[in-house]
């Protein structure tokens, strides 16, 4: 849609449902996952007691459909939920954002015969999927893939490399775009398949060392003619590019909530410090100053969390403009995040660049939230073009 459309009428409200959620899930996480969080980013280890944990309270069955098990919470339900888990741990916020993420092409394009197949055991949190679309050498350009999926009889043969795969070394389903036309417009050249591992030729060929979000896998794939049934293709031959553009329209808005989680941690993180350390003879809160800082992260955290919770109900909605939504919450909560974090870090001076503390945690991880399911700069590029359209 070219231009800016008028959708300013559209408000929300959080229903009781959400609210009783956001307080529970806050709750929990602060007695369960906040205690833990330096712990994980020091290990870098993938916590199976907290997933276990998500899916016993049915957190990470919030966006599969009750036919298959799941709760059927809509987009602003489901951000809710990742916004309170990342406030104490972003590594932890991952275990849903990405169970939703990985599954979203299936939910999107599947089949009834595959969403019964597979939801179940992903709705339980029984299973983990990923979502292996990033190449060495097809990051921002996804239609540059270069992993082939050859059809032969009944399957279709992969071969291929995927890298920067959050959970693809524990995932049991892995949503996989492949190459399915060379020769076909650049855009219909992809088609997407549900994967599942183990399964023969296939591998994990290495684990990343990272900045933040220690504790989640970030894997390179490999699929040595890897077989996968027909069956298992989502949506027809040459869906691919559409199937995982629709998929990031509803899976950035769990990157901006996981960068308001993180920026309201930070903020209360500081402004606890702010209330009792004291300097020249006063709270430091009290120093102009500092007082000043405190206030700009508010309003900064709570800015990007309007237009996340918009955004959402835009999308929910139908929005034609859904991708334009989608961009500009991720695009404003990022930038909040590492902006909100970094001031923390200041407000805390030296005593927020040790590990003790723990907004130099909180610092690194929001960092991912400007690179991953798209660059900020990626996000821009989808704004601008839904202003300004194509050239003639
Ligand atoms: N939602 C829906 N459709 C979209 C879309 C979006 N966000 N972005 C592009 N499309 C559609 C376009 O409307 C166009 O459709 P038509 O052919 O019907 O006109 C088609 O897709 C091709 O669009 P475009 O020419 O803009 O594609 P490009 O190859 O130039 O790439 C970007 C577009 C850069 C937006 C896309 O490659 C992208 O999103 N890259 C980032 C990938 C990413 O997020 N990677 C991280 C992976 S997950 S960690």
């Amino acid at each position: 849609m070219v231009g800016v459309p008028d959708t300013t009428t559209l408000g929300y409200r959080l229903t009781e449902e959400q609210e009783f959620l956001r307080d529970t899930l806050r709750d929990l996480a602060d007695e369960k996952i906040a205690p833990r969080a330096a712990e994980i980013d020091r290990t870098g280890e993938f916590q199976e007691d907290i997933r276990r944990l998500l899916a016993a309270q049915d957190v990470l069955a919030l966006p599969f459909p009750e036919a298959y098990g799941g709760v059927g919470a809509d987009l602003l339900t489901i951000c809710i939920a990742i916004e309170q888990i990342a406030r104490a741990c972003a590594t932890s916020s991952l275990i849903l954002t990405v169970q939703a993420l990985g599954s979203l092409p299936l939910l999107l394009a599947g089949s009834d015969e595959q969403k019964a197949r597979f939801f179940p055991d992903l709705a339980s949190g029984q299973m983990l999927a990923a979502f292996a679309l990033t190449e060495p050498e097809a990051g921002s350009d996804a239609a540059a893939i270069r992993t082939r999926a050859v059809r032969d009889g009944d399957a279709y043969v992969i071969t291929g490399s995927k890298r920067f795969i959050t959970h693809g070394s524990i995932a049991g389903l892995l949503s996989v775009f492949a190459l399915t036309d060379p020769d076909a417009p650049r855009h219909r050249r992809l088609s997407c398949f549900a994967v599942e591992v183990p399964a023969e030729g296939f591998s994990v060929s290495r684990l990343e060392h990272k900045m933040g979000i220690r504790g989640s896998p970030t894997a390179e794939l490999q699929f040595d003619g890897v077989r996968v049934p027909v069956a298992n293709r989502i949506g027809e031959e040459g869906d691919g590019f559409r199937i995982a553009m629709d998929t990031l329209d509803r899976s950035r808005p769990g990157v901006a909530a996981q960068a308001v989680g993180i920026a309201q941690g930070a903020l209360d993180a500081a402004t606890a410090y702010a209330r009792q350390r004291k300097q020249f003879g006063e709270r430091i809160g009290d120093h102009q100053l500092v007082a000043g800082m405190l206030a700009d992260m508010d309003a900064r955290t709570e800015a990007a969390r309007q237009l996340l919770y918009k955004a959402c109900t835009e999308i929910e909605a139908g929005s034609p403009d859904t991708a334009r939504w989608s961009a500009m919450c991720k695009l404003v909560a990022g930038d909040a995040a590492m902006a909100v974090t970094t001031d923390a870090v200041q407000v805390f001076g030296g005593y927020g660049y040790i590990e003790e503390f723990p907004v130099e945690r909180m610092m690194r991880d929001a960092k991912i939230t400007q690179l991953y399911e798209g660059t900020q700069q990626i996000q821009r590029l989808v704004i601008a073009r839904s202003l300004l359209g194509r050239p003639d």
